[in-house]
């Protein structure tokens, strides 16, 4: 089990009290944390907002997030619920980890250079991407922490190549953001998370943490189901507590990040350019003979 054993309510008051103001070198100017999930569809990103919302507020279960239909992608919005004063959490529909464009579209979230609660577009084409880039540095976000939350189903067998893809990515959110993603094993119930959470740890996660959520079907509060929710927003709060025990240099690192997302960019699209000069060459190759 990851993290502390602490009594449910001071874990809980811990959380819900948690103000950037009142650390040791203030809030640094940030105003809020914003604690950006990301996975495939259908792996529990909206349950875990739920559990979460229902959790904290030691209340019934709501459903607050709305759980996805199949084709997933429908809506391309950006949806952040308020946790607590401080916290917000925010679900993504369209992710799919594994495509570049995708990806550079997340790391663009994770690096604040796209508004929240507004529209999500999927398929950039690489001129509007560097245009809307440019377009929000006209009013730059440098009030949201944003912590990334990798949510990731107990059942998944994940092959090789998705491994050294997980691995990478874990990396660069880190890049983009300052912060390991905190990985969220939903599902916990159906599975022995053990081993997906040993593959994680080797994957460079350092913290990994099973949870089952509350959902419409099972909304009955359960101890155990409690304390782990609340074990990864107590954990996420230590991350950020420790990040912002250094001074922080916005400007720079928001450059930084700025720098990391136009080479990724840059190099999704000479991929691109390559690949369609191999097919062309194939085809002609096709026609001569
Ligand atoms: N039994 C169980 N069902 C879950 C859990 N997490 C999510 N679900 C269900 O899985 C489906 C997809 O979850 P959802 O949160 O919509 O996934 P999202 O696309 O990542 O937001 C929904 O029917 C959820 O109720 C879990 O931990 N346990
Ligand atoms: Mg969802």
């Amino acid at each position: 089990m990851a993290g502390p054993q602490r009594p449910l309510h001071e874990m809980r008051d811990y959380i819900r009290t948690f103000s950037l103001d009142t650390l040791p070198h203030g809030n640094q100017g940030y105003q809020r944390i914003v604690l950006q999930l990301v996975g495939h569809i259908g792996f529990g990103k909206s349950a875990v907002i739920n559990s979460c919302k229902c959790v904290l507020d030691d209340r019934e279960f709501i459903m607050y997030a709305e759980a996805t239909n199949a084709q997933g992608a429908v809506t391309l919005k950006r949806t952040a619920y308020e946790l607590t004063p401080t916290i917000s959490i925010v679900d993504n529909r369209t992710v799919m980890i594994m495509k570049k464009m995708e990806v550079a579209e997340v790391y663009a979230q994770l690096g604040n250079f796209r508004p929240l609660n507004g529209p999500m577009k999927k398929n950039w084409k690489f001129d509007d991407y560097m245009t809307t880039l440019e377009d929000t540095e006209l009013n730059p976000n440098y009030t949201d922490l944003t912590v990334p939350v990798l949510v990731y189903h107990s059942r998944h067998l994940h092959l090789d190549y998705e491994q050294e893809e997980i691995q990478t990515f874990l990396r660069e959110c880190r890049l983009m953001t300052g912060f390991i993603p905190i990985v969220v094993i939903t599902h916990k119930e159906s599975q022995n998370t053990s081993e997906v959470r040993n593959q994680f740890i080797a994957m460079g996660a350092e913290q990994v943490i099973p949870v089952e959520n509350y959902t419409t079907e099972n909304r009955e509060r359960i101890w155990g189901k409690d304390t782990d929710i609340l074990i990864f927003l107590y954990n996420a709060l230590q991350d950020v507590a420790f990040y912002m025990s250094y001074q922080r240099d916005l400007r720079r690192e928001r450059l930084e990040k700025k720098k990391f997302l136009l080479k990724y960019m840059h190099d999704v699209e000479i991929e691109k350019k390559v690949q369609e000069a191999l097919r062309m060459a194939e085809i002609n190759r096709r026609q001569k003979r």
